[in-house]
């Protein structure tokens, strides 16, 4: 370590502040500083690369880490981040962390016309309630505009990845959607009944998916007993979707509010941490017992209770009673320290881990032991095997499939390793210390993933630390600064820091999957339209064939306008209305090129949509602002891609 160096380190100046001094005083101090500081942990364990990749104008850095992915050089791992109150999913590639995509779900979208395209309006209204509906129509709005999607996760087939969906929910509206891989567009949003802010979601692993859980975080009246003016008849409700039909399969009532959940391995109970069991509206309350729970489902006495009509039929949904005085079959509730958090079922599909959040402890249960506790032959903490003291707010546990698990600590702002065999022999007395290490990110993590983590075919390479906090890791954007996704190596013995990845709000979970595991298209297909099948339906009636048209249809006030779009032109050049006239414009992109997108702004309406490849987009308005308007292809997709226009003329 050089002199400088030591005097910034004990002289408690931060690498940070030494920086701003540097750019301030000008070019004088920043040849002296930087390579020395490049090599000085700021952590004691986060060693040279973490500082390194802070210190972001070091170019010679980059070539050295493993997360270094080349010019024209693809990924090895898709990484699916939730967009938190975004609404929205975002694809990046892993180790590089480049974001690839944006993939639009409980949000509106300027680029693509989600949320405004007739198309994205079906899928977003189709599975409304009653109430929704009849809100959206007094409040005079399209769809919901907003979401909160904390929890994407993909099918499974055999515990492990299939590459077919990814599931997520929506806390803001209780929600819940499916992406297709093969387009990377959602596909099915279903409003769940019943329910208030639909939190924790996983997807069931075998023997395949199946079912998708679904947690209801916060009490409300359910059904007729439920009062709205008396809380002590207010329940949670945990309900599981069929992921392959999206229809809503079932519903348990349960105690206190339920927060994140998984699935076993074995296609036989689900699981999810639950707090306040105190069943109070305030913090204190909520958080005043000693021990709330972990509430254990059993799919198989769930299945049998609804086929021997043991069932209350709340707003069309089959709501069975798994509250922990019912005493039934269907729930058992385990007590762990107060307020748990995450729920993370390790890849050899032994244990759940319970994260303890406000006791410094997971919780670690046998999920070999559940048979005997659903049959009374043992009592409910004797399913716990370990529970591990591994530091301040633990939050989320991921695995490497080595018999490690990493957990994020959010109060101490750091992940810990720690062997789950060990924490086992611990809580049986032995004098072992299950931690490995611990290492400092930055700052304060909330979830963290491993790839393929989640499942049988674990590989222990990467983890990612989703920090809620970045405070002086990027250049100061203003008060409202990004998250910090934190890319850490776990391949060798000991964590390495690796990659700082500034966010926008709000990831809280993270998918890591191979890139082996999915394949999607090229171009969309036409022989299976179910994106624009409203646009199919429309067409043959009016004797349009949607790939070749230019065409101009009248009925009465509704005015249906077919084009094509083929680089530079739309097949429709011009086109007229009267004021007042409902207008569908509907355009095909015939392209066969790979990434040929086209698509239609149309000039103080509030309109564009996306049109990509073998795509039809539509959208409809009424036409009531007279005059001129210009419409033009916003994806720049030719030389002539400025002529590629047209107009609109509205007659008053
Ligand atoms: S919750 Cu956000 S940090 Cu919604 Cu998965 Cu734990
Ligand atoms: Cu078509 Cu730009």
């Amino acid at each position: 370590m050089s002199e400088e160096d030591k005097k910034l380190s004990s002289g408690g100046l931060s690498r940070r502040s030494f920086l701003g001094t540097a750019a301030a005083s000008g070019a004088g101090l920043a040849g002296m500083g930087l390579l020395g500081l490049a090599g000085c942990s700021e952590n004691g364990k986060g060693g040279a690369g973490g500082a390194a990749s802070g210190a972001a104008s070091s170019s010679a850095a980059t070539a050295e880490h493993k997360d270094y992915v080349g010019p024209g050089e693809l990924d090895q791992y898709y990484a699916f981040s939730s967009g938190g109150q975004s609404g929205e999913i975002r694809v990046l590639g892993l180790p590089s962390m480049r974001e690839l995509m944006r993939i639009p779900v409980f949000n509106m979208d300027s680029a693509t016309g989600w949320g405004r395209t007739n198309e994205s309006l079906r899928i977003l209204n189709e599975h409304n309630t009653p109430e929704t509906k009849e809100f959206l129509k007094r409040s005079n709005m399209p769809c919901l505009p907003n979401g909160d999607l904390h929890h994407p996760h993909m099918s499974f087939t055999d515990q492990t990845y299939d590459g077919r969906y990814i599931y997520a929910n929506d806390k803001a509206n209780n929600r819940v959607c499916r992406i297709r891989c093969d387009v990377m567009k959602t596909d099915k949003i279903v409003e769940i009944p019943n329910v208030s802010g639909v939190h924790g979601l996983r997807p069931q692993r075998y023997p395949k998916t199946g079912y998708v859980f679904a947690n209801g975080e916060h009490i409300i009246p359910v059904g007729s007993e439920g009062k709205i003016n008396d809380p002590k008849t207010w329940w949670s409700v945990y309900t599981a979707v069929d992921g392959e039909t999206m229809q809503i399969a079932w519903q348990v009532m349960v105690d206190g509010n339920l927060d994140n959940g998984d699935a076993d391995y074995q296609g036989k109970y689900s699981f999810s941490t639950c707090y306040n069991s105190e069943r109070a509206l305030d913090v204190q309350g909520a958080s005043a017992n000693e021990q709330d729970w972990c509430v254990v489902f059993n799919l198989k006495a769930i299945e049998d209770g609804i086929k021997a009509g043991d069932f209350k039929e709340i707003n069309g949904v089959k709501v069975l009673d798994g509250r922990a005085q019912a005493k039934s079959a269907y729930t058992r509730y385990i007590p762990v320290p107060n307020s748990p958090h995450g729920c993370n079922a390790s890849p050899d599909g032994k244990y759940i881990m319970l994260n303890g959040k406000l006791s410094p402890t997971v919780t670690v249960l046998d999920v070999s032991k559940l048979d005997d506790l659903f049959a009374g032959k043992i009592q409910p903490r004797d399913v716990v095997v370990a529970e591990p003291q591994l530091g301040l707010g633990p939050l989320h546990t991921a695995f490497d499939g080595r018999g490690f698990a990493y957990t994020t600590l959010f109060i101490d702002s750091q992940m810990v390793k720690w062997d789950i065999a060990k924490a086992i022999q611990a809580y049986k007395g032995e004098k072992v210390d299950p931690i490995v290490q611990k290492l400092d990110v930055h700052y304060q993590p909330g979830h963290n993933h491993t790839t393929m983590g989640e499942t049988k075919e674990a590989d222990g390479k990467w983890l990612v630390s989703l920090n809620k906090f970045s405070k002086d890791r990027f250049l100061n954007v203003g008060p409202l600064k990004p998250e910090n996704d934190q890319l850490i190596d776990i391949s060798g013995d000991e964590m390495k820091l690796v990659h700082d990845g500034p966010s926008f709000a709000e990831p809280h979970d993270m998918l890591l999957v191979a890139a082996s595991k999915i394949n999607p298209r090229r171009a969309w297909d036409r022989n299976d339209p179910w994106m624009w099948q409203d646009a199919l339906e429309q067409a043959k009636k009016d004797g349009v064939e949607l790939e070749k048209a230019a065409k101009v249809i009248r009925e009465g006030k509704k005015v249906r306008v077919y084009m094509t779009a083929v680089a530079p032109v739309f097949s429709v050049p011009q086109f007229e209305v009267n004021l007042g006239d409902e207008v569908t414009v509907y355009v095909t992109n015939t392209e066969t090129i790979d990434d040929l997108t086209h698509g239609f702004t149309l000039e103080g309406y509030g309109i564009a949509m996306e049109v990509a490849p073998q795509a039809t987009a539509s959208v409809t308005f009424t036409a009531n602002r007279p005059g001129v308007h210009w419409y033009y292809c916003q994806w720049f997709c030719h030389a002539l891609h400025m002529e590629m226009s047209g107009q609109m003329i509205v007659k008053s």
